[in-house]
């Protein structure tokens, strides 16, 4: 199997040997992390009926996507139940990884893998390679969607796998439509946005064998995982801690469910409204625990940023540089796990500069300069497009409502005596000019008569006419 040193022998193997009555100290966590215990939760975990947001009523369906939306930005966590996988068909996986796991370390090493993106690879710990201090786990570790991997032992792992595979991808994608509409997007707006035909599916194995001493060892470090949603299931055996409120709490399952959590690239797209939840994995010193993860993500081609909707349309600031979902993986499986510090490594410089200035103007403004030192490349536009985005939403202060003032009763104004007005001196009257009489006209009776000439009444007699003849 994949080690640090080539002596890194398996978790399992190193469990079993005889006389183990206490961790090597390479396995001692508690030593580098001062990590607190968990308690059992204050209040309910919460549980999404499956089969409510398929064929429930229109109610019944909007409240199921409700409930989602307030599970992903409480707790980034839920439980599915009714998922209409059956409960014969998670318990024959189960059984068939612990097939897997008993097999011979040599058989086992066929199925090492060299990188962090191989299909298949089977190791311990998380990443040997780059740990100094190791947990205990065992795992196997598939790429199974948009092309199915899978190892050719034990007999029939395979097939029942992907059956499992394919069942679980159904439900993920209806909790994701249900995630999108959650969002106020349509339902296959998410689907589409993130490319979930091709989208990657991991199958994740996880073997925890009994530990002498569980209060020094960790299963799982705190993380959180790279993608939408991961489905989880586990041996009846529980383990799973989950981060609320700043504190680890246990997660006790419900019988044939589902342990939802949401990923690093859920809190991408959302902008940051669903947070990708830290989680853990406690080990006990009585049994082995097996654990079946499958995580769910966009193809590994998209890049993946803020859902365009939930930025531009609602006139907000993205707050995450965009990136490739394939290089995501590679960078956050190929260092140690720690924490969220693959989705925060970007917001470095931001966070330290926004830790001296609360304003957001100013923020901005030392971000911009800071980057500006930088030389001009990629990452610095892409970063200087992030500070642009990491402000903080501004919150529209509430003004208190002013009492009216009470206006102080104004004194009588004092009586003027206005001056007597000057006197207006007297116009000299102004000289008409003399207008001459008009000339005397005669009378109209004094003008003299005209003389009419004398018209002849009759023809004169000599007048003399042509005969008229016929031609
Ligand atoms: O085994 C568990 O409960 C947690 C597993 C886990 O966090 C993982 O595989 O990423």
């Amino acid at each position: 199997m994949a080690t640090a040193a080539a002596s890194l022998p398996s978790i399992k193997l190193l469990a079993e040997s005889a006389d183990l009555k206490s961790i090597p100290s390479h396995y001692d966590y508690s030593k580098n992390a001062n990590e607190p215990t968990a308690s059992d939760p204050d209040e309910s975990l919460p549980i999404i009926d499956f089969s409510l947001l398929t064929s429930g009523t229109l109610d019944q369906r909007s409240k199921v996507i409700d409930d989602i939306g307030r599970a992903c930005q409480d707790w980034g966590f839920f439980m599915v139940v009714n998922h209409g996988v059956p409960e014969t068909l998670m318990k024959a996986v189960i059984g068939a990884c612990n097939e897997f796991f008993d097999l011979t370390e040599e058989e086992k090493r066929e199925f090492e893998g060299k990188d962090v993106l191989d299909p298949i690879r089977c190791g311990t710990s998380f990443n040997a390679q780059k740990e100094k201090v190791f947990f205990w786990r065992d795992f196997l570790k598939v790429l199974v969607h948009p092309q199915f991997h899978f190892p050719s032992k034990p007999l029939g792992f395979s097939e029942l796998s992907l059956e499992y595979c394919e069942r679980t991808r159904k439900v993920a994608r209806e909790l994701l439509r249900g995630v999108s509409e959650s969002l106020g997007l349509e339902d296959c707006y998410l689907d589409k946005a993130l490319d979930l035909d091709m989208g990657l599916q991991v199958f994740i194995a996880n073997l925890y064998p009994p530990c002498p001493q569980p209060e020094l060892a960790m299963g799982m470090p705190p993380h959180s995982d790279h993608g939408l949603l991961t489905l989880l299931i586990q041996n009846d055996v529980g383990g799973l801690q989950i981060q609320h409120n700043g504190k680890w709490v246990n997660v006790n399952a419900l019988p044939n469910s589902f342990l939802v959590n949401t990923g690093d690239h859920l809190e991408i797209f959302s902008n940051g409204k669903y947070k990708s939840v830290m989680h853990r994995a406690a080990v006990n010193n009585k049994v082995t625990r097996i654990s079946i993860a499958m995580a769910n993500g966009p193809s590994m081609d998209t890049i993946v940023s803020p859902a365009p909707k939930l930025v531009e349309d609602r006139n907000r600031l993205p707050a995450y540089v965009p990136m490739k979902y394939k290089e995501y993986l590679a960078l956050q499986q190929g260092n140690q796990l720690d924490g969220k510090s693959c989705l925060d490594r970007l917001l470095l410089v931001i966070k330290s500069t926004m830790a001296r200035s609360q304003h957001p103007s100013i923020l901005l403004m030392l971000s911009v300069v800071t980057l500006s030192l930088m030389s001009s490349s990629k990452i610095v536009a892409d970063a200087r497009h992030l500070l642009e985005t990491t402000l903080p939403e501004v919150p529209k202060p509430e003004l208190p409502e002013l009492p009216k003032p009470e206006l102080p009763e104004l004194p009588p104004l004092p009586k003027v005596e206005l001056p007597p007005l000057p006197d207006v001196p007297s116009l000299p009257k102004p000289e008409l000019p003399h207008v001459p009489e008009l000339p005397h006209l005669p009378e109209i009776h004094d003008l003299p008569k005209p003389t009419f000439p004398t018209i002849p009444t009759s023809l004169p007699k000599d007048i003399h006419f042509p005969s008229l003849s016929p031609p």
